[in-house]
């Protein structure tokens, strides 16, 4: 069978729920589509989302239709949750990005395409809610197109009553003829000798070049009225690249020893789908809402069987049960085939591990490079809790990171345990959240939105009533200037000795290790405990917040063969590496996004005031067709926090305020942006060494 695992992703709110439950409808899976409003669709089955009609978590599904098995994700559309479609786009062979065709696009729309344009991603656009009075498709298709680059294609036509037609092959050779020659060099040349070009041969290339993500078709509909779906669900394989079967499209990339594909062109086009490879397999969700942890995991390359051992973190393990998705549920199964979706009960496995059949070329890295990748990953903002290095397929995604830190407490003091546990589970779904548990119980979110749905799974999941601190934003720190620290093993109590050098990096490099002792001087053991007790000590740095772009050399070592062990190191780390962090003058680092204000020309004046006392910079203006003017640039979160409901107000509702993402930069020192409760406590040497050894 061949193999198509698709994602819908869109706003919030534009109906993907909904069509993924009319395409369910379609395939057989159930006999009735369910209601986001009546909350009785499949793909939103938490409590939280039937009751408040929102998907939260991406939901996987699955179904058959015309000789090909689909695996369906359906993601939430949220900003606070984007970290979940973040996770699916690394696993997904091509995408359905559903817009509204009465709202148009939207700021996660334009976010959502940015990411498909720059990775390339396979993707179907369905233009949906086409019955809503006051849909102006026609312009909602110029609109996307002229942002994407002018490379849509619609393949079908909306009549005056609302029904869709399809073109026929003819008609989209039309339609498609001056995009396909821009994109077909072989069409164009063909077409400069004035040969007569047959219409399949436009419409051969169009799928072509939809299939590796250069060309977007378009599809119309009203998911709600189930007007629409099955053209677009019968187009998904001809478009959208299908894995394995007989007249493979998609193409081998040969030795497969990279799990993430560095998205050059083509890389799409990521395995043959070959079962009788080496596994190669990643981690991509993990579920703790029912009784038994499920951690859903794609395949890219070989198959996995029941009672067979999966390598990974560089451990091995027997696969005593399997699962697999199977007609919208969950099947027990003996196999799973190359480019599927299977679930695992194995209770280490991760998010963003990566799975083998043996424990090739991991042993020799792990878990040091595991560590560092993803640790690495988050400070520089291209990933988040994926590691990418080693095996496989798999896609670099990133669309944006928590700026947010807040408290946990329970409500009533004695449940402080349960709620650490519940956070636990769900710091295991979404890695992204951070967990600390240092002093207080502290999380990474999004916004608000985020927030109040956290505290409504620990009531209904766990039964925990928990209040949140005032949300903090989340600084970081990092050096000015390069440092050394040295501590010889007879100038302290730990039995080791360790040195390390500093250096500032550009913003945006992250953290990275060097190690300059070689394994001779000292054995891999002990050097691992290093390299662990480094990243673990840049968690929280001399003010509290983690430390980034910095590089840090292990140039010395000193080692007791009799006495030495490598707790000792690793107690050792955190006071060399505070003692050079405070040598390299530490500087704050603030998280910025991009933005776009959109305001009449009467409001400028009170926008552009409001701009400045935010701190905004580098912005400039234009004026739209439609006569209100565009303010773009970069801001602080932190002073921009809650801005958008203020231009709601003072445009009446007519202007608006778009973030996203863009990175972190220096910031003023004030006392207030310190994270006390955080603050490294190999920062003060003599408690920590007092500590440490009372400890033994
Ligand atoms: N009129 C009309 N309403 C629709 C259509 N599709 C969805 N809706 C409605 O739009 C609302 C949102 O639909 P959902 O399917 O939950 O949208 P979603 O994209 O899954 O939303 P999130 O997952 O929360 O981002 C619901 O009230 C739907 O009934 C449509 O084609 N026409
Ligand atoms: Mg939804």
């Amino acid at each position: 069978l061949k193999k198509l695992n698709i994602g819908i992703i869109a706003h919030v709110d534009a109906g993907k729920t909904t069509l993924t439950e009319n395409i369910l409808v379609l395939a057989g899976v159930i006999a009735q589509a369910g209601r986001v409003d009546k909350g009785d669709t499949r793909t939103d089955s938490m409590a939280v989302e039937r009751r408040r009609g929102i998907s939260v978590r991406a939901a996987a599904t699955s179904f058959c239709r015309g000789g090909i098995k689909f695996n369906l994700i359906d993601t939430p559309g949220h900003v606070d949750f984007v970290a979940e479609v973040e996770r699916s786009l690394t696993i997904l062979d091509g995408v359905v990005l559903v817009i509204s065709a009465k709202e148009g696009l939207q700021a996660q729309t334009r976010i959502l395409m940015d990411t498909i344009m720059a990775r390339q991603i396979p993707t179907v656009i369905f233009v949906n809610k086409i019955d809503r009075v006051g849909a102006d498709i026609a312009q909602v298709v110029e609109d996307t197109n002229d942002y994407m680059g002018g490379r849509l294609v619609a393949t079908q036509q909306v009549a005056e009553d609302g029904a869709v037609l399809d073109l026929t092959e003819r008609e989209l050779a039309e339609v498609a003829a001056d995009t396909l020659y821009s994109h077909d060099d072989e069409l164009m040349a063909r077409f400069v000798d004035n040969e007569d070009i047959p219409p399949a041969d436009f419409c051969e290339s169009f799928a072509r070049n939809a299939m590796c993500g250069c060309l977007y078709p378009v599809f119309f509909g009203s998911a709600l009225y189930g007007v629409g779906v099955e053209s677009l669900l019968d187009s998904l394989p001809k478009y959208l690249p299908t894995i394995g079967g007989d007249g493979d499209l998609a193409i081998s990339t040969g030795g497969s020893d990279t799990v993430y594909a560095d998205n050059d062109v083509g890389s799409n086009l990521r395995t043959n789908g070959n079962s009788n490879l080496p596994l190669s397999a990643i981690v991509f969700k993990v579920d703790n809402s029912a009784k038994e942890r499920l951690a859903y995991v794609r395949l890219f390359e070989g198959s996995m069987r029941i009672r067979e051992i999966v390598c990974y973190q560089g451990k091995s393990e027997k696969i005593t049960r399997l699962a697999g998705l199977r007609d919208g549920k969950l099947t027990a199964e003996s196999i799973i085939e190359s480019g599927d979706i299977a679930v695992l009960y194995l209770k280490d496995l991760m998010v963003g591990d990566i799975l083998r059949d043996t424990a090739r070329d991991t042993l020799d890295d792990m878990p040091g490079d595991m560590i560092r990748d993803g640790i690495s990953d988050m400070h520089d903002g291209k990933m988040s809790s994926m590691p990418h290095k080693s095996t496989s397929m798999a896609r670099k995604v990133s669309l944006g990171q928590p700026t947010l830190n807040v408290e946990v407490l329970p409500t009533n003091p004695a449940e402080r345990r349960e709620l650490y546990e519940a956070l636990v589970l769900l710091a295991d779904e979404d890695p992204l959240l951070g967990l600390s548990s240092d002093n207080s119980l502290t999380v990474r979110l999004f916004g608000e939105i985020q927030m109040e749905i956290l505290r409504e799974i620990l009531a209904e999941r766990y039964g925990i009533a928990a209040e949140f601190s005032a949300a903090r934003t989340i600084y970081m720190e990092t050096p000015t200037q390069a440092a050394q620290a040295r501590i010889p093993i007879n100038k302290t109590f730990f039995r080791a000795g360790v040195g390390f050098s500093i250096t500032p990096l550009p913003r945006g490099s992250g953290l990275q290790y060097v190690r300059a002792v070689s394994y001779g001087e000292l054995e891999k053991s002990f050097q691992v405990a290093v390299e662990e007790a480094v990243f673990a000590a840049c968690q929280y740095g001399l003010y509290g917040w983690e430390v980034t772009d910095m590089r840090v050399e292990f140039d010395y070592s000193d080692y007791d063969s009799v006495t030495g062990t490598p707790s000792a190191f690793r107690d050792l780390v955190p006071l060399v590496l505070m003692e050079a962090l405070k040598d390299a003058k530490m500087a704050l680092l603030e998280p910025i996004l991009d933005f776009e204000l959109r305001v009449l020309d009467t409001s400028i004046s009170k926008a552009m005031y409001d701009l400045q006392m935010m701190r905004a910079y580098s912005y400039n203006t234009t004026a739209l067709a439609d006569g209100t003017l565009a303010i773009t640039g970069q801001i602080p979160a932190d002073t921009s926090r809650g801005y958008g409901t203020k231009v709601g107000s003072y445009t009446e509702g007519r202007g608006m305020f778009m973030t996203r993402f863009y990175g972190y930069n220096e910031t003023d020192f004030a006392e207030e942006k310190v994270n006390h409760g955080k603050i490294n406590p190999a920062a003060n040497a003599g408690l920590y060494v007092m500590q440490k050894l009372g400890a033994r």
